[in-house]
């Protein structure tokens, strides 16, 4: 059997936690923390459905790594002066996760959380516990706290309630209550009444509890520093009635203060089955009204209602400290555990400058935002790729026209066949045996002045000449003169004679729908003059969609002058090429895939090998 007097939990309890309950845990190493403890009581986790590793929890600022077993037993043999268990198994899994914790003598006390196990069931646990001489609190609990030794799960709830009640330090009063919820209500209570609390347990709701009042009861009449005794009782059960027994037989000498929740069940007419599985009186000795008045008349302090029990609490404790039997001690401030910074968010007690500043997509709502609009409407509205590209890249719904000249302007760049840069080098590159991203990035990395990549320094030269008043002639004589080439000027292929039909498609759209062109017609002039000199000296694709673009930005009436020249300077003019011709170096490296292209080597005869003359050593 067991020994009944024994205390539980001191300063050096260690525990083990079975369950995956990280905030629990934590909760208790931040108690043990408050309460100045050596080291934490949480030693180890059990959790069957991961391999063995380790968790990360604070202990205090630092961070330290608690094992989570996967085996019981080698949580048991790793942790040999571990001797409570917290059990956080669910009501399928409690039943034999408890026995099996039975079976190693070194655990002494089994906190038991689920709620909803069957009566059997437990008989039985309690029926092992006591053969084997282990304590059982629960089940349906939240457990119990020793304050300035040991807390029992999520008991006492979070730290500020557990500073507001000074569960860091022991105070003189002990109280056992079946509900856990209530007993946050005592720990409260008695902190304002009191020196605070000793020991308090929640031995849960159920019919059959692993233990009962009276034998915590007993354990706080032998603890000389509990010098009160608090028992928060309820209807249903008869196990109050132990009390008013050992109170008459003289076992419990220690002032008790008692009540039984549950009076209102006299107001109804027919039997109440209140919250716990345990609190419906079957009889009327079971009443909540019956077994206070048989605790009073047993010695207990027992208040006209519960709204009475904080002042008859103080009544009793200002008596012991008159007495002499409680003698009040200094207080000594808990060492501070830092608030956890998601909590202290919420709390509004703390800012911090972001890393990261984002204005063109959220994603943390119920549906993604594009701009601020929902990717719901976009399909509504049948907003198009144009339409999407206007919010993320512009942030702002662009007129129709002008999402569809974005789409014009990406089916035009899409692609110009293999010779060019780009797409040689994504053949070269999937020919080379290397993955789509590797092939695609090789032929993007070679947009720029050349190929490509013209139409940002296009629109910069253009609209630089044009908002300066040069004419057209003196635009290209002085650039002739600074021996600079003009951006979006010429082509290796297209010219006068071998017109390029994207630039015509493009400008016949521009001129039916864009409100004004200026820039382009002052373009068009320069490409008169250069092609007066060199057929190929075209405005080029590049060209045309750099100044048609300005004149969009400039005129849609959606920009100021400062955006429409800000999203030139940052490169926006030259990302519509670079999204178009990924659509075609895809498409290249998907085609010499399926193709099966070997290795591709460069042949002799088309390279031309200069070396220096062979020197003339004698
Ligand atoms: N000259 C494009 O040159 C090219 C001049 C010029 C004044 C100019 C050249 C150039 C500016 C950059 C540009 C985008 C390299 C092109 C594109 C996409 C593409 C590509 C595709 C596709 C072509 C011959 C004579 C010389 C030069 C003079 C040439 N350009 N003068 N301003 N801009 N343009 N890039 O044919 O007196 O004989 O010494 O750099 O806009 O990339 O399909 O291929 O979709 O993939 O090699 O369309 O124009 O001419 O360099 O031998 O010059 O003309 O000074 O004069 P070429 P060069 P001179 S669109």
């Amino acid at each position: 059997g067991k020994d009944k007097t024994a205390q539980l939990f001191s300063k050096k309890t260690k525990a083990i936690v079975w369950g995956m309950q990280a905030r629990a845990v934590q909760s208790m190493m931040d108690f043990d923390y408050v309460c100045s403890r050596k080291e934490p009581s949480v030693v180890a986790m059990i959790y069957p459905f991961t391999g063995d590793h380790k968790q990360k929890f604070y202990w205090g600022h630092k961070e330290v790594l608690i094992p989570v077993y996967k085996n019981m037993s080698d949580a048991m043999t790793k942790h040999p002066d571990a001797d409570v268990l917290v059990s956080f198994a669910s009501l399928r899994s409690a039943y034999d996760s408890t026995l099996e914790t039975m079976a190693y003598p070194q655990i002494r006390t089994i906190a038991i959380i689920a709620e909803g196990i069957p009566e059997n069931q437990t008989r039985l646990l309690i029926k092992t516990a006591d053969e084997k001489g282990v304590s059982i609190i629960g089940p349906a609990t939240v457990g119990g706290v020793k304050p300035g030794c040991f807390k029992i799960g999520n008991t006492g709830g979070m730290l500020d309630n557990i500073l507001a009640s000074k569960l860091y330090r022991p105070g003189s009063v002990a109280y056992v209550s079946r509900s856990g919820g209530m007993s946050n209500e005592l720990n409260n209570i008695i902190s304002l009444n009191t020196n605070g609390v000793n020991e308090g347990v929640a031995i849960g709701g159920d019919r059959y509890p692993g233990t009962t009042f009276m034998d915590h009861i007993l354990r706080y009449q032998d603890n000389p520093d509990v010098k009160m005794i608090i028992l928060l009782g309820e209807v249903g059960g008869t196990e109050e009635y132990q009390l008013v027994s050992a109170l008459k037989e003289g076992r419990v000498t220690k002032p008790v203060i008692a009540w039984c929740i549950g009076t209102c069940a006299k107001m109804f007419t027919s039997e109440v089955q209140f919250g716990h599985a345990g609190a419906c009186a079957n009889a009327e000795a079971e009443t909540a009204t019956c077994k206070n008045a048989a605790l009073a008349e047993a010695g207990a302090h027992v208040p006209k209602s519960f709204d009475e029990l904080g002042t008859l609490i103080k009544e009793v404790y200002d008596k012991l400290v008159e007495e002499g039997v409680i003698v009040v001690q200094n207080e000594v401030p808990p060492p501070t555990v830092p608030m956890d910074y998601t909590w202290a968010c919420e709390l509004g007690l703390i800012r911090k400058p972001a890393s990261f500043m984002t204005s063109i997509c959220d994603e943390r709502g119920q549906e993604l935002l594009y701009a601020g609009i929902p990717i719901t409407d976009i399909f509504k509205e049948d907003m198009g790729i144009g339409g999407v590209l206007s919010l993320l890249w512009f942030q702002r719904r662009l007129p129709r026209y002008a999402t569809k000249f974005i789409e014009m302007c990406l089916m035009v760049t899409a692609d110009h066949g293999p010779a060019v840069s780009g797409a040689h080098n994504t053949i070269v590159c999937a020919r080379a045996g290397k993955d789509l991203i590797s092939s695609l990035t090789s032929g993007l990395l070679t947009i720029g002045d050349r190929f490509g990549g013209a139409l940002d320094a296009a629109a910069k030269q253009f609209s630089d000449a044009y908002d300066r008043g040069m004419i057209p002639m003196d635009f290209v004589n002085d650039m002739r003169k600074k021996g600079q080439l003009i951006m979006g000027i010429g082509h290796r292929v297209k010219s006068l004679n071998n017109p390029d039909m994207r630039v015509v498609i493009l400008k016949d759209y521009v001129k039916k729908h864009f409100p004004a062109s200026p820039l382009l017609d002052y373009a068009l002039e320069v490409e008169r003059i250069t092609t007066s000199k060199k057929p190929n000296l075209i405005l080029n694709v590049d060209g045309f969609i750099g100044v048609s673009f300005v004149d969009l930005l400039r005129n849609c009436g959606c920009f100021t002058r400062e955006e429409a020249a800000e999203y030139v300077e940052i490169g926006a003019l030259n990302a519509l090429f670079v999204l178009g011709r990924s659509m075609g170096f895809i498409g290249h490296y998907l085609d010499q895939k399926r193709l099966k292209q070997g290795l591709y080597r460069h042949p002799w005869d088309d390279i031309s090998y200069i070396m220096p003359e062979t020197q003339n050593t004698q």
